[in-house]
């Protein structure tokens, strides 16, 4: 057994590598996507035998995923906060087709508006009722022990229900840790492979179904419930049997006691900042007060019994939340004990409370304070009130806007802005909002554009905030809403990024083509998730380095070639499809002050230099990008009612290793590997060659 020093994402990875997972369903968000990363590493190294899906969004994941384990292989996916919702619609549907052999990694986030990056419960806790079997994990050594265990409990017969496992977002996954790395001789005793039960077979036909009448369906629900009670013996089993192979258990499997023999007050917690509530119990047993803490692991199925059994020898509980439920009687873990409770002859007094949401620090100290509360409502013989928030809020609502000083209003677009030095983004950014000007409303999604765009570059002008896949879609709205008040002059212009509107937002943005609604999208590509760490996107370029298609022994590089979104959105018919480039300003200009003479659907696709993500010094930005066009690998065109025309010709086209030997994405290019690319960028702009000279009749 080896111990390192690891982050919790890395130390999920391995727990995932050692279980010897088959199929990996995977896309970016923060603070998840090291993990993925990971076990891109892992796979490109030849370190895991497994099929790894590169997905475009976490709804198509989800259903990668669960089509995965419908064949009986033993999957894997994680996500978290908007993920997690997006992927929601598979999310519910896994327990029903009691899929026990797929595992989520649920690196816990804030969930909706108002958001966040760093640790909250809201995003798992939404899938509470379903029939996943629900763990959390404390720290890293439990988050890669149980990773290893989840599977052992979902794909025994007697449960056959997926596995969710909780690992905050910062506290663990990115912190780092020493970790015990079991062997892998062991780890395979310990979790044999799955022996499927109805899978997708074509030896063996079978139709897992859904639907049904309602009676069949109540009873499926019923089924799942049942597995769902009978999983927490398993849980159990299989925590003993892991300390008699690994040296390692968590309490009881369900639910971990710290000195609560003897305690009037009980503490109980759930994930990371459990360390903090131990830390306080011992502080105050030194002045001999009488506190313990229950950690639950478990959520689903909930350690009912454990409760009840505590609650016989306990005054109070103090149940620590770490999400609410606005406008409810109490907070989400405060219900399940409460209820668990209930029908006690009698039962403790119990305290709900709202502490460490959004991320919010939640030390020793605080804990401390909590339970103290507890002792002097045991002595007072009640709590002054059931549920509190901890520390104690300030109400923060402001529905009067006041009016926009003028001096500000002449300020339309102002210098410095978030993002890297040398980031092309901006730029283009800046560039969109001048010449369109202050009688538009700006839309931008998710990414660094999202984040470092022109809500943090331009005051005055209206702006409204899409989801990553719902940015056309909210251009849209925003559009017939101006022109139901009125207000049919006003430009509605989506800047998104590649991986949002291409891959996850291109139903949308493929639906507004459709319709030719009356909007302009562009798109900043800088070609990959880039505010996520780098991952590959549809439109990443053959063969480059990205984070999730690493150059590894095995694989090296994307595989697959750059989804054409300029020719997929003309092949739309829409009035006006044009490519530019932020080397080309003037160029750019043009045809931002052309699409918006247009009526009806525009799109403008602009090649975006990223030093950050291509590996360049800033200061190449813009002699990289030009050199993107002298080669041929971004040719500049625009398409008129169907009609193609290059509007910058090289004279000659330069060789393409001059643009990708610029970069260190690209740095591992062999002589055969340029030779390849040199010869789909000739090719490539010969097709566009000739389809200006078919379609010239028609300008
Ligand atoms: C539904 C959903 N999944 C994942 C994310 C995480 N996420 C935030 S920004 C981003 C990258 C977006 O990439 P792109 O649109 O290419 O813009 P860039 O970051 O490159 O500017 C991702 C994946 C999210 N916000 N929402
Ligand atoms: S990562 Fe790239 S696109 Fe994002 S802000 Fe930095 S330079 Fe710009």
């Amino acid at each position: 057994m080896a111990r390192k020093a690891m982050t919790g994402n890395k130390a999920f990875a391995h727990g995932v590598r050692l279980s010897r997972v088959q199929v990996i369903a995977s896309y970016p968000i923060t603070p998840q996507t090291t993990l993925v990363e990971y076990l891109a590493d892992f796979v490109n190294d030849g370190d895991l035998d497994a099929e790894y899906i590169r997905s475009e969004g976490e709804h198509g994941m989800m259903a990668q995923a669960i089509g995965a384990a419908q064949t009986g292989a033993r999957t894997f996916t994680s996500t978290c906060s908007a993920g997690f919702a997006y992927g929601f619609q598979g999310i519910v549907s896994v327990p029903g087709l009691r899929l026990g052999n797929l595992m989520l990694a649920n690196i816990n986030r804030p969930l909706g508006a108002p958001g966040g990056l760093q640790a909250d419960h809201s995003d798992g806790l939404t899938a509470r009722d379903w029939g996943w079997v629900y763990l959390y994990g404390e720290h890293h050594q439990e988050i890669l022990d149980t990773a290893i265990q989840s599977y052992r409990i979902g794909e025994d017969h007697r449960v056959l229900l997926p596995t969710m496992v909780g690992g905050e977002g910062y506290y663990i996954s990115y912190t780092t840790d020493l970790v015990d790395l079991p062997e892998q001789e062991l780890v395979d005793e310990f979790l044999p492979p799955y022996e499927p039960v109805g899978v997708l077979d074509a030896d063996n036909p079978m139709s897992p179904t859904v639907f049904g009448t309602p009676e069949q369906m109540m009873g499926m629900k019923y089924s799942i419930h049942q597995a769902s009670l009978r999983a927490k013996e398993i849980i159990k089993d299989v925590n003993v049997e892991f300390g008699e192979t690994f040296g390692r258990t968590y309490g009881n499997g369900l639910i971990e006691e710290y000195r609560v023999e003897g305690a009037d007050v009980v503490l109980v917690t759930m994930g990371s900042f459990t360390g903090n509530a131990r830390k306080a119990v011992d502080d105050l047993r030194k002045d001999g007060k009488k506190v313990g803490l229950v950690k639950v692991r478990s959520f689903r199925p909930f350690p009912t019994e454990d409760f009840q059994r505590i609650a016989e020898d306990t005054s109070a509980f103090v149940v620590v939340s770490r999400h609410d439920s606005a406008g409810g009687a109490g907070a989400p873990v405060g219900y399940d004990v409460k209820s668990a409770l209930y029908n006690m002859d009698e039962r403790p007094i119990i305290q709900d409370v709202v502490s460490g949401i959004c991320g919010v620090e939640i030390g020793s100290d605080d804990f401390a304070i909590l339970a103290e509360r507890g002792l002097k409502a045991v002595e007072r013989g009640g709590f002054e009130e059931d549920l509190v928030w901890y520390p104690n809020m300030r109400i923060m609502e402001r529905f009067e806007i006041p009016p926009m000083p003028e001096e500000v209003k002449r300020s339309f677009v102002y210098p410095g802005t978030g993002a890297c030095q040398g980031c092309g983004m901006t730029l283009v950014w800046k560039t969109v909002m001048e010449t369109a000007g202050r009688d538009s409303v700006y839309v931008s999604t998710s990414g660094c554009g999202g984040w470092s765009g022109p809500h943090t570059m331009c005051i005055g002008t209206g702006g409204s905030g899409g989801n990553l896949p719902g940015g056309a879609a909210t251009a849209v709205g925003i559009k017939r809403g101006l022109v139901k008040l009125g207000k049919t002059s006003t430009n509605v212009i989506l800047g998104s990024g590649d991986g949002s509107f291409g891959d996850m937002g291109f139903m949308a943005a493929s639906g507004a083509a459709e319709r030719n609604e009356d909007i302009l999208m562009f798109v900043y590509d800088n070609q990959a998730y880039m505010n996520t760490g780098m991952q590959r996107s549809g439109a990443t370029p053959r063969l480059a380095w990205t984070t999730t298609t690493p150059v590894g022994k095995v694989v090296r590089g994307k595989q697959a070639p750059t989804k054409p979104l300029p020719l997929i959105m003309a092949a739309h018919g829409i009035p006006y499809v044009a490519t530019a480039s932020a080397a080309y300003i003037p160029d750019l200009k043009r045809k931002i002050r052309k699409a918006l003479s247009i009526k009806g659907c525009k799109y403008i696709h602009i090649y975006s230099p990223c030093p950050t993500g291509h590996r360049y010094p800033p200061e190449k930005a813009i002699e990289v990008s030009r050199l993107a066009v002298q080669t041929g690998m971004w040719p500049m065109y625009e398409v008129e009612n169907g009609a193609y025309r290059i509007t910058v010709r090289p004279k000659e086209l330069k060789p393409v290793s001059e643009y990708l030997g610029a970069q260190g994405r690209f740095r591992h290019l062999t002589e055969d590997d340029l030779e390849g690319l040199q010869e789909t960028t000739q090719e490539e702009y010969h097709h566009l060659e000739l389809l200006e000279k078919l379609t010239k009749e028609k300008l």
